[in-house]
């Protein structure tokens, strides 16, 4: 173990020439690691978090405890004179450092930064001992509570070892050692900017010195510095402010993100030595937000559009390195965006840079989300982080919006095991604490907007809460949670027509979708591209029609992980414009199309490549996306033209089979795609060279991302082709979704298993003589289902059995499963496959007898051998 921590010991280099500078270094590589629940260790680097994996495994929740990290750093001699503090960006959620076994601080919370001081537990000339302990247990006393999203364990952003002078600026605070840079008064004339720092003398005596900004404009030219002499005596910490008047400012606004800079230094009095030294950027915009006017910027209405933002990605968990949160931000951007929405929670310091860069407006939140503790602790830890993000993010001119809550009466709504008095309890403390959060926020920055986000519920209205924040976010899933598209814009209306002066922005909406599902005929709860379209379509126009609503931000920019979700990707939310991996849905490129100012043009479908109408007068539609008025498409040399309706083209085309080569074009810019045509009349007299794959119960296709295999939509068995007799489409219980929303275990291919034909009688191809291969795919939906043997048991006992389904599979009138009872075969919710083999005279009957229960089909695939 000797050996072992001498190979993590680390030397810092401390060059005596930068005597006076601060030193800030990442301490983010070599770190040892080990969770409570094991006793394994393993080398890690920092940014980490241990749920990247288990929070997206079968059938078992993500671990929530305590993980170990620890380190050896040797402090030379020379920091004798110095100050050591570590500087974390986040980490998830409880937080407590040792050096030497001696506890130095903890911080609760999961999602801004804190500085722990070490000086005075390090030991000079000696290895000293680094321990860090995160703890990621449910904590009634810290938000988030409960959320549709993973709570990652871990140090999962940067950490820094800064070391300074004993004169320094403070960095021990909430806003982790920032400069305040406030922009009170801006206009196209003028602008006042005050910056506020606090100076600190550790050292054995009093001191004179001269603390001066440097202010330098876009261009990068010092255009002013400030400065001050102030007497500081041994141990004093002391306020140094100061304020400019910046004539004819150059503005910040999201098609010129200007940013000027502020340098602070503290030298002694008539030394040229710079004792330490900060920096910040900042920007210079003034806005204002009202029914009448929707959101004005420097003057000008501008309709905010965007997207929400979760911070993890596939494979990583939370702990993203900073090109990655970067690289999220840019692809906003690139799709025309101008605002988003951290949802749920304050995100890495890197976004708030990346946005004032690129010129992208920000809501910021703290993760006050669906439920709140009724006690002071929960209370003072939701201001604590409130302040936090606030004093840290405060320079960043992206930033409008500080938002205190996100459907906070979610949970209350649908518990049903709440008495009134603990639900009126519920309330009032929630209510309580958005009026502090509200006060707080106000407090520190009364020049940006409070903005809570509410769910479609009356009970916002009626308790008052949403009267608190400057602004209301509504999260609104019609077409999705509720029903109708249209309803959107009536609850809209309504809620405008009783609260006429309150500025509305929706915050959330959107449905779930999946690149591998794919349909003309888009239904909710279908995921398939088709109708994430359909339904971004409809709220987009909905919203520009309404002058009052003065923005929108989708649910969600890229899919996230949500250990909870059994969609058609478990244990993800699949609402987002992008997969979790960053590839691009359809809608992220309608969205360019609505909103991009410079040409574009494309053709939907990455997966919907290959077609299969029912024949030569069965069209298909091909969906473009353009901002042009009209595109032009060019397939097998023949030209079509097409108006372009809300971004979108449609052209309905009957095309012969085989492969085509569309081109489409508005004369500036063009896309290609080539699609390959397959008509099903022919399927079965084309067996040699086609297998048949059915995806039962459903209208959409589902593209296997393995294989590349098209599994087809069902059809109706007639004569001389193929399809289904008898049964109906499984739909569990009254759930929305189609099929069933469980993780079928066994397969990456879910919503082929989750979408079933039941009572299904037979399964017919009328195909000519050979021998072929039968696959058929099944899962066993209900959990409840029962595993009794049905020759058991009497036939009083089959009808009490629950769930108890058995059948018979026949191929031509031969049984070849008997008994087939998946529940005790195979287990529930499991992926089953079998194939039989089979010389047919003439075409080809499954049939399906039932001993109990109803017989069930998910997918059926032919083959000629
Ligand atoms: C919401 C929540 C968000 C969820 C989303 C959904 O309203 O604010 O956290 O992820 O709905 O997808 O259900």
């Amino acid at each position: 173990m000797k050996t072992f921590f001498y190979f993590l010991a680390i030397s810092l280099i401390w060059s005596s020439n930068l005597h006076a500078q601060r030193n800030t270094q990442s301490i983010n590589s070599a770190w040892e690691f080990s969770l409570e629940k094991d006793n394994k260790t393993e080398i890690v680097n920092i940014p980490h978090t241990w749920n990247a994996e288990d929070a997206f495994q079968d059938g078992k929740e993500y671990f929530r405890g305590k993980g170990t990290y620890k380190k050896t750093i040797f402090v030379p001699q020379e920091w004798e004179q110095k100050r050591a503090f570590l500087k974390f960006e986040g980490s998830n959620q409880i937080t407590t450092v040792f050096v030497n076994d001696e506890k130095v601080g903890a911080h609760r919370g999961g999602y801004t930064g804190f500085v722990f001081n070490i000086s005075e537990t390090l030991k000079i000339g000696e290895e000293n001992e680094i321990r860090i302990e995160v703890d990621n247990t449910h904590n009634t006393d810290i938000p988030p509570l409960d959320a549709d999203f993973n709570f990652y364990g871990g140090i999962y952003r940067d950490l820094e070892l800064i070391l300074t002078d004993e004169i320094h600026f403070e960095l021990e605070n909430e806003a982790t050692g920032n400069m305040l840079i406030k922009t009170p008064e801006v206009s196209a004339e003028k602008a006042h900017v005050t910056f506020e720092t606090q100076i600190v003398n550790h050292s054995q005596a009093a001191k004179n010195l001269q603390v001066s900004v440097d202010i330098f404009n876009p261009e990068k030219l010092k255009i002013e510095t400030l400065s001050k002499k102030v007497q500081l005596s041994q141990g004093e910490t002391k306020s140094v402010n100061f304020s400019k008047e910046i004539n004819n400012p150059e503005l910040w606004s999201p098609e010129a993100p200007n940013l000027y800079e502020a340098v602070a230094k503290i030298s002694e009095e008539n030394s040229e030595e710079i004792l330490d030294e900060i920096d910040s950027r900042f920007g210079l915009r003034w806005f204002e937000v009202s029914t009448e006017k929707g959101f004005v910027l420097n003057g000008e209405p501008i309709k905010l559009i965007g997207a929400n933002r979760h911070q993890d990605f596939e494979g990583l968990g939370n702990a993203l390195p900073n090109q990655l949160h970067r690289s999220d931000y840019k692809t906003i951007k690139e799709m025309g965006a101008n605002v988003i929405r951290t949802a749920h929670y304050p995100q890495d310091p890197e976004v708030y840079k990346i946005c004032d860069e690129l010129g992208l407006l920000v809501w910021t939140e703290v993760p006050v989300i669906n439920d709140v503790t009724d006690t002071d602790a929960y209370h003072e830890v939701s201001l604590k982080m409130q302040r936090e993000q606030i004093l840290q993010f405060f320079n960043h001119p992206s930033i409008v919006m500080w938002g205190i809550m996100n459907e906070i009466f979610i949970r209350l709504v649908f518990n049903n095991q709440i008495t009134e008095e603990e639900k009126e309890a519920k309330i009032k403390t929630s209510v309580e604490l958005a009026e502090k959060l509200e006060k707080e926020t106000k407090k520190l920055d009364p020049n940006r907007l409070s903005v809570m986000a509410l769910h479609e519920n009356e009970l916002y209205n009626e308790s008052g809460i949403a009267d608190i924040p400057d602004v209301i976010g509504w999260n609104l899933y019609f077409g999705w949670y509720s029903p109708g598209l249209e309803s959107f814009g009536e609850f809209l209306d309504k809620q405008h027509r009783r609260y006429p002066n309150r500025p509305l922005f929706i915050s959330e909406y959107g449905p779930g979708a999946d690149s591998r599902l794919q349909t003309d005929e888009p239904k909710p709860w279908d995921f398939s591209e088709a109708y994430q379209l359909k339904l971004h379509r409809s709220y987009l126009n909905q919203v520009q029609e309404r002058d009052y609503v003065f923005g929108m931000t989708a649910w969600n920019f890229a899919d996230f992980g949500s250990s909870f979700r059994q969609d058609s990707r478990p244990y993800i939310n699949q609402k987002g414009l992008v997969n979790i991996d960053r590839s691009k849905k359809d809608i992220y490129h309608y969205y360019q199309a609505r909103l991009l100012k410079e040409a574009f043009i494309y053709i939907a479908g990455k997966n919907y490549e290959k077609r299969y109408p029912k024949d030569e007068n069965d069209s298909l539609e091909i969906t473009i996306f353009s901002n042009a008025e009209e595109v032009k498409l060019n397939v097998n040399d023949t030209e079509f033209t097409s108006e372009v309706e809300d971004g979108i083209a449609v052209f309905e085309l009957s095309l012969p089979e085989g492969k085509h080569q569309l081109i489409v074009t508005d004369g500036s810019v063009s896309h290609s795609r080539e699609i390959e045509v397959k008509f099903r009349k022919n399927l079965v007299s084309e067996i040699d060279e086609n297998s048949i794959l059915v995806n039962l119960g459903t209208h959409v296709n589902f593209t296997d991302e393995t294989t590349g295999e098209i599994w087809i939509s069902d059809q109706e068995y007639k004569d001389g082709s193929f399809g289904y007799v008898g049964g109906s489409i499984y739909q569990k219980n009254d759930s929305k979704f189609q099929g069933t929303a469980s993780d079928i275990q066994g397969t990456e291919n879910d919503p082929l298993y989750q979408t079933m034909r039941e009572g299904i009688e037979a399964y017919k191809f009328d195909v000519k003589k050979g021998k072929y291969r039968v696959t058929l795919l099944f899962a066993e939906p209900e959990f409840n289902a029962s595993e009794e043997n049905i020759y058991n048991l009497s036939e009083a006992q089959k009808k009490e059995t629950t769930g108890l389904r058995s059948f018979d599979v026949k191929i031509n009138g031969k049984t070849l499963s008997k008994d087939l009872n998946l529940a005790r075969d195979y287990g529930r919710i499991r992926a089953v496959e079998i194939s039989y083999e089979i010389k047919s005279e003439n075409g080809i009957s499954v049939e399906f007898d039932e001993n109990s229960g109803k017989a069930l089909l998910s997918g059926i695939k032919l083959e000629k051998l």
